[in-house]
C-alpha cells in the first residue's frame, strides 16, 4: 500500500452534499473502528476558492486546492476521492489511478459505458501495483442490506424468484425548481435512473448475488423546460425560479423498467423524483421459495423476515432488530438496541475501503462491477427509446 507511515493521506474532490457526507465519514471511521491505516484529510477541492476553503473550514479539512490536477500530482496524497457530478468522474479517476493513487468515485461509475469501460480498464492496470480502486454504493454498507445478503448467501430464502425495488424522491415536482445539474444530461449522464436507479440496480445484484442480463423500460421527463438557476450546489438549489429564463430537461425525471436476473428471478425497478411524498424512500423485497426479507430505507434498523419453514400457526413477517453486535458493522458502533442513520453507511464504507487498500485487497463494488450497473443503466434508456427488449451489453466492448 501507498501509505505514508500507516496513514492514508485523502484528497477529496467536491464538497456539496456527497463531499461533506464523506467528509463526515472520513472523519470518524477511525474513532469507530480499529483499522490497519488511519486516514488525514489532506486536502479538498473545488473550483470556487472563497467557497472551499469555507468548505475545508467546516467539514475538517487540513487544506484546499482549486484544481484537481494538484491532488492527483501531489506526493502528500495517498487517495483520490470523487464527490463531483458524473461529468468530471472519468477523467479525475483515469488521471488519478494513473499516477498510483487509490480511487473512491462516487456512484454511478460515470455518465457513459464508454466512460465507465476506460475507467475500469485503467483501474485493472493500477491494480498490478497495488493501486485500488472502488465505486461508492453506500447502501451496501447498511447493515440491514449486507444482513439481507448473508440471508441469501446461506440459503434461507432458497431460490430467489421475484426481486421488487423503488427508489422514490420527489424534490422536484415543483415545475418552477431550476434546471440544476442533475437535470442536464452532459453532467449528470441521466436523471433518476441513473441518480437513484442506479442504487437498487447495485443494491439487488449485490443481495442476490444475481445480475440482470436484460429489461424492458419507460422513460419520463414530466416537466421538460425548467427555469436556469441562479446559483446551486446540487439539491439544494434556490426554487426561486419564477420570471427567471428557462432550459431543456435533457434527463428523465422516471424510469421504470422490469427486468431478468441470471439466476433466474424476474425483477421490477422504479426510480422516480416525481413520487411526491417520498423524500428518500428505498424499499427493496425479495420473495424466495423459502421465504421473503423487505429492507426499507425510512426503517434502515430493520429487516422484515418472512420464514416459509415455520410451522402453519406461526407464520407471519418478524421484524428483525439489525441492532445488535452481531450484526455487520455493528458491533462497533453503541450498546445493543441503539440505532444508527443514513451517515453511518459511508462510515462504513470508509472502513471497508481503508481496511483493503491498507490490507492490499480488493474493495467491493470494483470498478467492473460499477461498470456492469453502467451497462444495465445504458440498456434501459436504449429499451425506453427503442420500446423494446433490451440484453444488457457485454462489458468489453
Ligand atoms: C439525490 O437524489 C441523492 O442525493 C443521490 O444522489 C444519493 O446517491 C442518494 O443517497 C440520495 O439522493
Amino acid at each position: 500500500m501507498s501509505t505514508h507511515d500507516n496513514v492514508l493521506r485523502v484528497g477529496m474532490v467536491g464538497y456539496a452534499f456527497m463531499g461533506a457526507a464523506h467528509s463526515q465519514a472520513w472523519r470518524t471511521v477511525n474513532r469507530v473502528y480499529d483499522l490497519p491505516a488511519r486516514v488525514r484529510m489532506a486536502l479538498i477541492c473545488g473550483r470556487d476558492e472563497p467557497r472551499v476553503a469555507a468548505a475545508a473550514d467546516r467539514l475538517g479539512w487540513d487544506g484546499y486546492a482549486t484544481d484537481w490536477r494538484r491532488l492527483v500530482e501531489s506526493d502528500e496524497i495517498d487517495v483520490v476521492d470523487i464527490c463531483t457530478p458524473g461529468d468530471s468522474h472519468c477523467e479525475i479517476a483515469v488521471a488519478a489511478l494513473a499516477a498510483g493513487k487509490h480511487v473512491l468515485c462516487e456512484k454511478p461509475l460515470a455518465n457513459t459505458v464508454e466512460e465507465a469501460r476506460l475507467m475500469a480498464t485503467a483501474a485493472a492496470a493500477a491494480r498490478v501495483d497495488g493501486v485500488r480502486a472502488m465505486c461508492g454504493f453506500n447502501y451496501r454498507r447498511v447493515p440491514a442490506v449486507a444482513m439481507m445478503r448473508q440471508f441469501v448467501a446461506d440459503g434461507r430464502l432458497g431460490e430467489i424468484r421475484h426481486v421488487r425495488a423503488a427508489y422514490l424522491q420527489d424534490w422536484i415536482i415543483d415545475p418552477q425548481f431550476p434546471l440544476v445539474w442533475r437535470l442536464q444530461k452532459d453532467r449528470a449522464g441521466s436523471g433518476a435512473l441513473g441518480d437513484i436507479g442506479a442504487h437498487i440496480i447495485d443494491l439487488t445484484q449485490y443481495v442476490t448475488g444475481q445480475r440482470i442480463t436484460g429489461v424492458s423500460a419507460l422513460t419520463e421527463t414530466f416537466v421538460k423546460e425548467r427555469p436556469l438557476p441562479a446559483e446551486s450546489s446540487g439539491l439544494a438549489a434556490q426554487a426561486d425560479g419564477n420570471g427567471r429564463a428557462t432550459g431543456p430537461v435533457t434527463v428523465d425525471d422516471a424510469a421504470v423498467f422490469v427486468a431478468r436476473l441470471d439466476g433466474g428471478a424476474l425483477a421490477t425497478y422504479e426510480a422516480s423524483r416525481f413520487a411526491t411524498g417520498r423524500k428518500n424512500a428505498l424499499r427493496v423485497e425479495i420473495n424466495g421459495s423459502l421465504g421473503t426479507l423487505v429492507f426499507d430505507l425510512e426503517r434502515l434498523n430493520e429487516l422484515e423476515f418472512y420464514d416459509a419453514a415455520r410451522p402453519a400457526a406461526e407464520q407471519g413477517f418478524t421484524r428483525i432488530l439489525v441492532t445488535e453486535g452481531e450484526h455487520p458493522y455493528m458491533s462497533a458502533w453503541w450498546p445493543p438496541g441503539h440505532i444508527i442513520g443514513y451517515e453511518h453507511s459511508f462510515t462504513h464504507q470508509m472502513r471497508d475501503f481503508v481496511e483493503a487498500v491498507a490490507t492490499g485487497t480488493d474493495p467491493a463494488p470494483s470498478f467492473t462491477d460499477a461498470l456492469q450497473v453502467q451497462l444495465v443503466l445504458d440498456a434501459v434508456t436504449r429499451s425506453a427509446e427503442l420500446a423494446s427488449w433490451t440484453e444488457v451489453g457485454p462489458a468489453l466492448a
